[in-house]
């Protein structure tokens, strides 16, 4: 039994002043959300001048919802409020864009509803909720480093990096958030339906991967790529050094390519001056077996420095990458405190070795650890570039080497108290979207800040004492995931 209010409503739904409709099976309803009242009045007058049937108030009687300028997702969520209010049972009214109605006015009648009309593309069904197996954060699922979705998670990670050139974190985000989930899937999307009830599909990674589907390419994604901007600020950012808002600041100036830079290289600071200088080697992707040789070198000098002190593979090829644009490496020692100062000393003896062309050693920031934010983590750390001797024979990139060959590589040596050392193993892991989403979660669905350094209950205080990246993963009630599947 309804409520009295509510069977009132659904009795009379007050249709449009409106002579006999010319359409018998449809009952348009203008949703107003981003419309606005005088328009929806017009359009209203509009559409019941031409003989449709136009309802002022939602009812069950509704078989066309009309919307302009509204997501997929917020018609959904429209919609959901909607049809709380209704009796169950109620066949869903179609949502459309305001494409259809205009189309229809033209025509002087109902045009046939099209997939490029609807605004339920890639929403959840109400009987098919997220599948148990696409949860909502990725740090709840599996995401392997090689999956079925390559092409389409490329482009959509494409217009992700574009958004974040502009400024735009949250479309950046968005984007992000959609290609980290057909990295989940376990098979080749291939058809549009599949994204239903996937979560994180918007209308615009929809039309994306529909038209891929459809044409193989997608218009957007190739004029993006071929762009000017996009390629000017991918170079820069790529440099060591550099990031988006240097690299927007030297494109505003006009600067395009690294012989711009090279004639402003007073402007430059140290680090960007050893990035482009070894910009040839370093664009190169480092292999595994190079990643081999230089994790001997460093824990050879760690040893040396420290007994006892251990050196842990972090990053990329922790998760299985076979290439890499940098190495990282964390630098512990199982006694509380024996880390301390270890690290110039480690750099001490690598330099003797001939080994560092460039280092930057950034001291540790510890002091309020639960204000650390993910990117600034304040670990003692060294940001360097090594120089990687080569086996003969071995294509090399750089610069004439003629006596011997060696290729200049990126190398970042954090050093972390073995107390917080499993939290900074899990965030300099990644992958990055991995570790945002692992943030995100603790904090919306825990009530808690999870960084590099600990795992903080705000309100309470206090902080968690693990032994491992388990542990971290037990208390946040989430199934382990190990490096390989954090491919997010
Ligand atoms: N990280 C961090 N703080 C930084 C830099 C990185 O916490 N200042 C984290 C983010 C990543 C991980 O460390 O999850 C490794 O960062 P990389 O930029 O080296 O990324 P990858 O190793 O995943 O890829 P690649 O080096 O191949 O580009
Ligand atoms: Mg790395």
């Amino acid at each position: 039994m309804l409520p009295k209010r509510r069977r009132a409503r659904v009795a009379s739904p007050r249709a449009a002043p409106s002579s006999a409709a010319r359409f018998p099976g449809v009952t348009i309803y203008l949703a107003e959300p981003h419309m606005g009242r005088s328009r929806q009045a017009f359009l209203t007058r509009l559409a019941v001048s031409k003989g449709f049937r136009v309802l002022s108030t939602y009812s069950p009687e509704v078989t066309h919802v009309v919307m302009e300028g509204t997501s997929a997702e917020e018609a959904v969520c429209w919609q959901k409020r909607k049809t709380s209010a209704l009796p169950p049972g109620c066949t869903r009214p179609v949502l459309l864009d305001i494409s259809w109605f205009t189309e229809s006015m033209a025509a002087g009648q109902p045009v046939p509803v099209e997939c490029r009309h609807r605004l339920e593309v890639a929403v959840p069904k109400k009987k098919m909720p997220s599948p148990a197996w696409m949860l909502p954060y990725a740090c709840q699922r599996p995401t392997p480093l090689v999956h079925h979705n390559a092409s389409l998670s490329e482009a959509l990670e494409t217009l992700a990096e574009a958004a974040g050139f502009d400024g735009s974190e949250g479309r950046q985000i968005s984007f992000y958030r959609a290609a980290s989930v057909l990295k989940a899937l376990p098979s080749p999307v291939t058809a549009l339906s599949q994204l239903q009830g996937l979560p994180h599909f918007g209308e615009h990674s929809c039309r994306v991967v529909q038209e891929l589907l459809e044409h193989g390419v997608c218009d957007e994604v190739e004029r993006i790529r071929l762009s000017e901007r996009y390629q000017t600020m991918k170079l820069f950012t790529q440099i060591f050094g550099v990031g988006v808002r240097t690299a927007d600041q030297w494109y505003q100036k006009g600067l395009r390519t690294l012989d711009d830079l090279q004639e402003e290289s007073h402007r430059l600071t140290q680090q960007q001056k050893a990035g482009l200088q070894h910009h040839q080697d370093l664009s190169a992707l480092i292999l595994r077996s190079e990643v081999e040789a230089l994790q001997q070198v460093v824990e050879a000098a760690v040893t040396q420095a420290l007994p006892g002190a251990t050196v842990t593979l972090a990053g990329g090829f922790r998760r299985g990458k076979l290439q890499g644009h940098d190495v990282d490496f964390l630098i512990t020692h199982p006694q509380e405190g024996q880390e301390a100062g270890l690290l110039p000393r480690v750099m001490c003896y690598l330099k003797e070795q001939g080994l560092v062309l460039y280092h930057q050693h950034q001291h540790s920031q510890q002091g309020d650890l639960t204000k650390q934010s993910h990117t600034m983590d304040a670990f003692e750390r060294s940001f360097c570039i090594f120089r990687l001797p080569q086996p003969p024979g071995a294509a090399v990139g750089g610069t004439q080497k003629p006596c011997f060959a060696w290729k200049a590589v990126r190398v970042d040596l954090v050093v972390a108290p073995i107390s917080q050392f499993p939290f900074a193993l899990l965030g300099w892991t990644g992958s990055k979207h991995f570790e945002r989403e692992l943030r995100r979660f603790s904090r919306k669905e825990k009530g808690l800040c999870l960084n590099s350094h600990g795992l903080f209950d705000p309100e309470q205080k206090t902080v968690f004492h693990v032994a491992s990246e388990e542990d971290i993963f037990r208390l946040l009630d989430l199934e382990y995931l190990p490096p390989e599947q954090r491919n997010a």
